[in-house]
């Protein structure tokens, strides 16, 4: 059994509605296809063509690709720009100064909003600033901070003098902290005291002095301190300064430093397959190609829309599409500081109401737990609010089941708003596969096909293609510009953990399964490679299990993962959080039964959950994913013994440990 079959039981399509065809920048399937077809021909000229049509050079480049020293390949490496300059002066030059960059909704529903002409001001003062403390281009800043205007400004300043930030989410632990300090060789901390989340204030400051008294961080020299509550706040001296006082005396003008395309422009950390999280290091001119491209073609970007990505700042998809790809396109955005459920579930609503955001951009665990709340808290459901000025939603991080697909459609885009499903990577960059909106027709599910210029494939264990309607190893066959380019300080792991030799040693494996319809070619996504399960001989995607749980009237939200099994092999664990309050041990068996026998019949018996147990929510990192780590030790009955500081609500452990 495998998750093609459930992709194929999948019928509906949704083709684009002719009103968004016709307006669209990438309008028609025949549009896509001569853009793939472009890139068939010719693969650099391709790139290079758009490179120069949507990026401002201070020096063109005369070379697209290099692949004289692959896997570590080159784009545009004689050109010479600067990203900030693309995000913010170019945008000045057009025109658009007054035009508000930045809606800052904060915890509190306060709101302010921030022209380019003020936004460039204070990010030119901000980089002077970090200029005046010794910084200098190529120099490593951690930038540890809550969502904020401040956060964005403190990235930009980065790029504007060359300088490589690593942005630590806030959810991070010290020792975190620490780690990342001492991989990047980080020379400054840019921070603040507290942040605000759901009402409360909670410091932020103390994890930055914990991190670099755990020791190791020599490096330091600076922890420049941004006031966002004016808590309490510990300032060590000779070391720490406020942000207003860095600033002060600044000039408004900074030179942007002009750098090759290849200059790393940040690393940002993420897990691996092993503990040590990976600085995964991007370029300048490439990784803005791409957050540019995606704007305009995935999310058809115009220039009167608002945008709105709810991720945070410390991901990447806060980095491509919060910090760099809306303002590199001179839209206004919204950077949004709190919660999903903060003052009510009501609160993305309200919010899109509140600006009339055209363009919105959120996690699927998002959308299934605002689906629960809707249900218990019906005025907080998304038909108390005037969402009409939506017209096109965005979905990433990790699969969208079917269900919580069509409620995010009819209930949130009124059936009338594409979404687009995307799928990439940190290590991406921006978006790769993905429906166009103005294209592509839909299938709840599926992230549909390749962004045009992206050679992603199938393969087996052996790098050889798979035909359509099996599954195997998602890849991609050749280098795109906004590629990871190492991992910092480790090319080797780079080699190994991307290129492997036994893939052939020049695909880029992207670390999940996926399978291809049968007929349409359609790309599904069937987890992180560790999450396909094989159970007596069967190969199953855990997502396929999930879907199917979910699909149940009675489950709000469903994480399978595998465990050792003498006799299958693997058996199926079912982590799920009931519409209903938490049952009683004996409802608990009943619901279980009942569970089982739904999978049974949705999937077939094989799929049929061993152990359920059921929690009032999952273990999720504060972004939102599902802690599958934590879950495989729960299902095996191990100790915890991982790191839990990223985890949002750690008391959910136990509930998770007993089987029904
Ligand atoms: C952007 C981001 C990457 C992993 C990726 C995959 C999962 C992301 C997805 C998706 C199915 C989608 N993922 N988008 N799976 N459909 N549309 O999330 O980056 O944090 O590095 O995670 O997330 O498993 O490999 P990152």
């Amino acid at each position: 059994m495998s998750s093609i079959e459930s992709n194929v039981t999948e019928t509906r399509v949704f083709p684009p509605a002719d009103a968004v065809v016709k307006k669209a920048t990438i309008s028609g399937m025949a549009a896509y296809e001569a853009l793939c077809k472009e890139a068939d021909q010719d693969y650099a000229g391709f790139w290079a063509r758009l490179a120069r049509e949507h990026v401002s050079w201070k020096q063109p480049f005369t070379k697209s690709l290099d692949e004289s020293k692959a896997p570590f390949y080159e784009w545009f490496a004689d050109g010479k720009l600067n990203v900030s300059y693309n995000c913010l002066d170019r945008n000045i030059e057009a025109g658009l100064g007054d035009k508000v960059a930045i809606i800052f909704e904060a915890d509190g529903g306060q709101v302010s909003k921030i022209t380019y002409k003020e936004l460039l001001v204070r990010v030119a003062r901000f980089a002077n600033a970090l200029k005046a403390q010794g910084i200098k281009k190529g120099d490593r800043v951690l930038i540890y901070m809550p969502m904020s205007v401040e956060g964005v400004v403190a990235m930009q300043a980065c790029a504007r003098i060359g300088a490589i930030h690593s942005v630590v989410f806030g959810g991070f632990s010290a020792k975190s902290v620490q780690e990342r300090i001492q991989d990047a060789g980080a020379v400054a901390v840019i921070t603040s005291d507290e942040q605000c989340r759901g009402g409360k204030n909670i410091p932020l400051k103390p994890a930055v002095d914990d991190g670099i008294a755990m020791g190791g961080c020599e490096s330091i020299k600076t922890v420049i301190v941004f006031k966002r509550t004016g808590g309490p706040c510990n300032m060590v001296a000779g070391r720490d300064i406020w942000w207003e006082d860095a600033t002060a005396g600044q000039s408004d003008v900074c030179e942007p430093e002009w750098v090759g395309a290849e200059h790393p422009l940040f690393l940002l950390y993420t897990s691996g397959s092993t503990g040590k999280p990976k600085g995964v290091q991007h370029s300048s001119g490439g990784y803005l190609l791409h957050a540019i491209l995606t704007m305009k073609w995935t999310f058809d970007i115009k220039p009167d829309d608002v945008f709105w990505c709810t991720a945070d700042i410390g991901w990447v998809t806060g980095h491509t599409y919060i910090t760099y790809g809306p303002l590199a396109c001179g839209a206004t955005e919204i950077v949004f500081e709190g919660v999903p459920t903060y003052p009510d579930a009501g609160r993305f609503w309200k919010t899109i109401e509140k600006h009339k955001v055209n363009i919105f951009y959120t996690a699927p665990t998002a959308i299934r737990s605002l689906i629960k709340a809707g249900e218990n808290a019906p005025t907080t459901h998304p038909k108390n609010f005037d969402l009409s000025s939506l017209r096109i939603l965005g979905s990433v991080g990790e699969p969208i089941n079917p269900e919580a697909w069509m409620w995010y459609y009819n209930n949130v885009g009124g059936a009338r708003c594409p979404i687009v499903d995307t799928f990439w990577q940190t290590e991406t960059g921006g978006h790769m596969i993905t429906p166009l909106p103005g294209a592509t027709p839909l299938v709840p599910g599926s992230c549909t096909l390749p962004f045009p210029g992206i050679a992603a494939a199938i393969v087996d264990e052996t790098g050889n293609d798979v035909e359509w309607g099996k599954g195997g190893f998602l890849v991609v066959k050749k280098p795109w510009p906004a590629m990871i380019r190492t991992i910092y300080g480790d090319p080797e792991r780079y080699k190994k953990s991307y290129f492997p030799v036994d893939f052939g040693g020049n695909l880029y494996l992207a670390g999940d399964g996926a399978m291809r319809d049968a007929k349409t070619g359609y790309f599904t996504i069937m987890g992180r490679i560790d999450d396909v399960l094989n159970v007596s001989g069967h190969r199953m995607g855990t997502m396929e299990i999930e879907s199917a749980l979910v699909s149940n009237p009675l489950v709000a939200e469903a994480a399978v993962v595998g465990r050792p099994d003498d006799l299958t092999g693997e058996a199926i664990c079912a982590f799920v959080v009931l519409k209903q309050a938490r049952p009683t041990a004996e409802e608990a068996k009943k619901i279980a039964n009942e569970l089982r026998n739904w999978v049974g019949k949705e999937i077939g018996p094989i799929a049929k959950p061993k152990d359920i147990r059921f929690g009032e929510n999952l273990p999720k990192t504060r972004s939102g994913k599902i802690m599958r780590r934590l879950l495989r030790s729960l299902a095996k009955g191990e100790e915890i013994t991982q790191d839990v500081s990223t985890l949002e609500n750690p008391g959910i452990l136990d509930q998770l440990k007993q089987n029904a």
